[in-house]
């Protein structure tokens, strides 16, 4: 059995007011072309399939388009709601297109139905748990929840793990047979980015324990790709972030983005996950890429300094110049022309370029002032010839002087 595996898709999301639509048309086309190559039994979207809980039109019609040409190379979709999604809107019209093979999860419930695939070595069973939270749990094993079981006290759920080891516990895995976990959660010690939404104080971790009853967990919400669990004995699943198939931060310029592929053989009763799951990724290529440079305005403008290089891409610049350079992001723009961010790395800035307002010593003169205020910014006084153009610039403002 193979299974694609992807996630945080966050069809919609602007990057630094920058709309990503383009760019993740793009990568689906991509997706779909090694899709079609693999030609699996399975493509796998753990979550965040939208940015926002209401996706733009745009977003719905890139998705609909994307599950589309999925269907049509006659292979099963699975998809679960991330926190970025609204579940009730990623589970509409799910049970009607569950005929066509494409399977989008219901609203967590209390329990969870896998869909079951099968091959030469039997049943696989796909269970979908979209991205919940200890309320989610807490409404029907909590304290008078309906699915408390009679004399049952109810658990607590006050944490994202008592939470997920709850809803796991009722789930009635098999663990005679292979078991696949859809979910999109944070798992503890997961290397985490920018591009994430980050819940306060760390209550979101849960332990990788909590999926032992899993042979492979296809987890989405981390946006790096890494293993969280390798499943190297019995009852220790294999657990893995895919990561997203583009660089939705800064954070993320030097990883690779990649699909994560993943072939299920034979279980046996004595065998580890990884006895009978290899996995292998298949890097993907953006339409532009996104980009660190640093250097000083001469260095990053100097022609073999961008020559061969997509000048399209999307590019955070740091220049290393002592002074400000005047109009840098509308002059940088005209070689880097997707330039999203510019910033500066200096005494002044490494100094925590903070200055402290103080009351004007109005004994001062303008000439004065501008030059303490030069040298607490710029952490070393004015130079020679600042120091003659402000004096002739002072000397026109405040003393009636010609122009
Ligand atoms: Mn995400």
């Amino acid at each position: 059995m193979k299974l694609v595996h992807l996630s945080d898709l966050h069809l919609g999301k602007r990057v630094n007011e920058y709309s990503m639509l383009e760019d993740q048309k793009f990568i689906l086309t991509q997706i779909l072309d090694v899709v079609r190559g693999e030609a699996p039994d399975g493509v796998i979207i753990a979550g965040d399939v939208y940015d926002k809980s209401v996706p733009s039109a745009e977003a719905v019609e890139l998705f609909d388009d994307f599950l589309n040409r999925l269907a049509a190379l006659h292979l099963q979709v699975f998809v679960i709601s991330g926190n970025h999604d609204s579940a009730e809107r990623i589970a509409f019209g799910g049970r009607l297109m569950d005929r066509s093979g494409v399977h989008m999860a219901p609203v967590y419930h209390g329990k969870v139905e896998p869909v079951v695939l099968s091959d030469a070595f039997g049943p696989v069973n796909i269970w979908m748990l979209p991205f919940i939270k200890p309320v989610n749990v807490r409404r029907f094993y909590g304290e008078g929840g309906t699915l408390v079981p009679e004399g049952g006290e109810g658990e607590p759920c006050d944490t994202y793990e008592s939470a997920l080891a709850t809803a796991v516990r009722h789930m009635d895995v098999n663990a005679a047979e292979r078991n696949i976990l859809i979910t999109h959660q944070f798992v503890t010690g997961a290397s985490r980015t920018d591009s994430e939404e980050q819940s306060v104080g760390g209550t979101d971790a849960v332990g990788s324990a909590v999926f032992a009853p899993f042979d492979y967990v296809a987890l989405g919400h981390i946006h790096r790709p890494q293993n969280m669990g390798r499943g190297e004995k019995p009852g220790q699943a294999m657990i893995r972030y895919c990561g997203t198939p583009l660089k939705y931060s800064f954070s993320e310029a030097k990883d690779e983005k990649s699909i994560t592929i993943v072939e299920i053989g034979a279980k046996t009763e004595v065998a580890a996950p990884a006895d009978f799951i290899t996995l292998r990724t298949v890097p993907l290529a953006p339409l532009r890429d996104l980009r660190e440079i640093r250097g000083s305005y001469s260095e990053v403008t100097d022609r073999s300094s961008y020559e061969g290089t997509n000048t399209e891409d999307y590019i955070h610049i740091t220049l290393t110049d002592e002074g400000d350079v005047p109009d840098a992001f509308i002059k940088l723009r005209q070689i880097y022309h997707q330039l999203m961010r510019l910033d500066y790395d200096n005494t002044r800035t490494r100094t925590g370029g903070t200055i402290l307002r103080e009351e004007a010593d109005l004994t001062k003169s303008p000439m004065e002032l501008m030059s303490d205020f030069y040298e607490q910014q710029n952490g070393r006084p004015l130079g020679e010839e600042q120091r003659a153009y402000l004096e002739k610039l002072t000397g026109a403002v405040f003393e009636g002087g010609a122009r």
